[in-house]
């Protein structure tokens, strides 16, 4: 009976730290034949001596680590390494955003012997019985990529993906206490993260989901998500939800099923949507929404460029964005929308554009939260296969306007600049003194209006930095907003882009 350690490299602080559902999810179909454990870099924070440890006590035949881009790149190197280093039979998988897009990269390492691209719920067990067989035959396996013989990597085709009904709850208590896993936020003193439905329909260019789903979605059965909801509010005692759903509203009369089951449970919730689907709901599903709690719906707003919006294939309008920002005024749902700014082509003028957008939906809503990253367009050959070389993409060029050459190793994932990239916080093709601008707009903006997500600072520190910035705002004077820096140091408002709600 294989045992599978499941390693989830630290990415956030440990009050930040959610429920590892990948590694939640890959554990119940694990342990239909063998066994499994966890190790969550969040909380256990020295993740290398925790995964060598775990190995050891565990007997473990297979380590899978969990890889997104960015900072987490560092700490899935370092513990590739150490496992390499002393337990060198070991087979090393990759899963998760990283090898899914980056597939050659990942497989590049010597310390990363298997990749599976997509879910993993079906292709781990077949890997981890075929690791246990004479032989380890893996070219039948759908949805990897591996090394043969002579070091050239395979690319096995893709799977298929599937929302099976385990029958179960997730096995929650591998984390330990899972309730340590429940967060104060502004949704409520218990807030635990799910994921209901997996993928997203829409297949837009810039965006890591369509690259991984190629535009697939499952949505759960009512009964399941019941089950669910009911495990989290009454066994763990959550009283607040946070829904990882790449995109939570789907057709209409598929979710008011779902919005039942919700509004059954009344624990407020927040969720990533699009502004089409809120706009066309009707007014009996927005009972059910109200009902149900929705507090904050995150938006992809993208741009104020109708042209951009085309391009990147978001098929959504602006005066789209500019009505679900009333639409959700007049709900009570506050709206977190984000924003790229700084496309490779027009990067003054669109970021412009967007500075005097965002000032507008804040005059329809001020509640409205406003979240802007620099848009950093995903590699051509990182896109889902079904999408790659489809449209007439220019090359992206850098401040030099010298071609944008990607890394081609993990380790050059880990530099200061690629992590900026993966986070969508700087991008080749920024000059310093545009990205100082961008910086002092987020700087003015954040403090004039302080973001409902923040429980750490006390409402009366919020109150002074939104006085202090309210002259540079109503002015337009950005640049250097050195009393603001000042202040921030003092006042450390959350990030939700970087730590989640
Ligand atoms: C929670 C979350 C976080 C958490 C932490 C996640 C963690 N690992 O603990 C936090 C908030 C810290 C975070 C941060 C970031 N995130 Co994030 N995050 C998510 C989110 C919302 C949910 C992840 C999740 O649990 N999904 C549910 C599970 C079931 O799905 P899954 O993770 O995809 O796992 C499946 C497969 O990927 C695969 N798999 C995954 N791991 C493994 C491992 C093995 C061994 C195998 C075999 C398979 C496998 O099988 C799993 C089961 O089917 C996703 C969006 C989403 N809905 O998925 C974004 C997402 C993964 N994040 C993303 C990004 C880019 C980031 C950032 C790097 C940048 C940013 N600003 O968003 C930041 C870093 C911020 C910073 N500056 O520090 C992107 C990744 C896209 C890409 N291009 O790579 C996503 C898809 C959001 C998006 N729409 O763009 N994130």
């Amino acid at each position: 009976m294989p045992h599978t350690l499941l390693v989830n490299p630290t990415i956030t602080s440990r009050q930040s730290a959610r429920f590892p559902l990948a590694l939640l999810n890959l554990s119940v179909t694990l342990d239909r034949f063998g066994g499994s454990t966890i190790v969550d870099g969040n909380i256990d924070r020295d993740i290398v001596d925790a995964t060598l440890r775990a190995i050891v006590e565990n007997n473990v035949d297979a380590v899978g680590i969990s890889v997104m881009g960015g900072p987490q790149m560092a700490p899935s190197i370092a513990v590739s390494k150490a496992v390499r280093e002393h337990f060198p039979r070991l087979p090393i998988i990759w899963g998760g955003y990283f090898p899914t897009l980056y597939t050659d990269t990942a497989l590049s390492a010597p310390y990363v012997d298997y990749a599976v691209r997509g879910q993993g719920e079906e292709t781990m067990p077949d890997l981890i019985a075929a690791l246990a067989r004479p032989g380890r035959d893996v070219s039948r396996i759908a949805g990897m990529s591996w090394k043969d013989a002579d070091g050239n990597v395979v690319h096995n085709p893709n799977r298929k993906f599937h929302l099976d009904d385990p029958g179960i709850v997730l096995p929650y208590d591998k984390l330990g206490d899972p309730r340590r896993y429940l967060a104060r936020t502004f949704l409520g003193r218990r807030t635990a993260a799910h994921q209901a439905a997996i993928g997203c329909r829409f297949r837009c260019t810039f965006c890591g989901v369509a690259a991984m789903f190629g535009g697939t979605t499952q949505l759960p059965a009512a009964a399941r998500l019941d089950r669910d909801l009911s495990y989290l509010k009454h066994t763990l005692g959550a009283d607040s939800i946070q829904y990882f759903d790449h995109n939570f509203f789907d057709r209409e009369e598929d979710m008011i099923p779902l919005l039942d089951v919700m509004a059954k449970h009344e624990l407020p919730w927040w969720c990533y949507a699009r502004s089409d689907a809120l706009l066309n709901m009707s007014e009996s599903t927005w009972k059910r929404v109200r009902k149900s709690k929705l507090r904050m719906a995150y938006i992809g707003a993208e741009s104020p460029s109708g042209a951009m919006l085309k391009e990147i294939r978001k098929g959504t309008r602006p005066d789209q964005t500019l009505e679900v920002a009333e639409l959700c005024r007049r709900h009570g749902v506050i709206p977190e929308l984000s924003f790229m700014v700084a496309p490779p082509e027009n990067t003054v003028e669109e970021t412009e554009h967007t500075f005097e957008f965002i000032r507008e939906l804040k005059r329809i809503n001020p509640a409205s939260e406003i979240i802007v990253y620099i848009y950093t367009p995903l590699r051509e050959s990182s896109k889902h296969e079904k999408d790659r070389g489809k449209r007439a993409s220019t090359p992206l060029l850098d401040m030099h306007g010298e071609p944008v050459v990607f890394p081609s190793s993990p380790e050059e994932w880990t530099e200061k600049r690629w992590v900026d990239y993966a986070c969508h916080a700087d991008a080749p093709w920024l000059t310093d003194d545009l990205r100082r601008h961008i910086q002092d707009f987020v700087t003015v903006l954040r403090c004039r209006f302080p973001t409902v997500q923040d429980m750490r600072s006390p409402p009366w520190a919020k109150r002074g930095l939104s006085a202090l910035a309210a002259w540079r705002y109503q002015r337009r004077r950005y640049d250097k907003p050195w009393e603001l820096n000042l202040a921030n140091r003092l006042v450390k408002l959350r990030l939700p882009q970087v730590a989640g709600i």
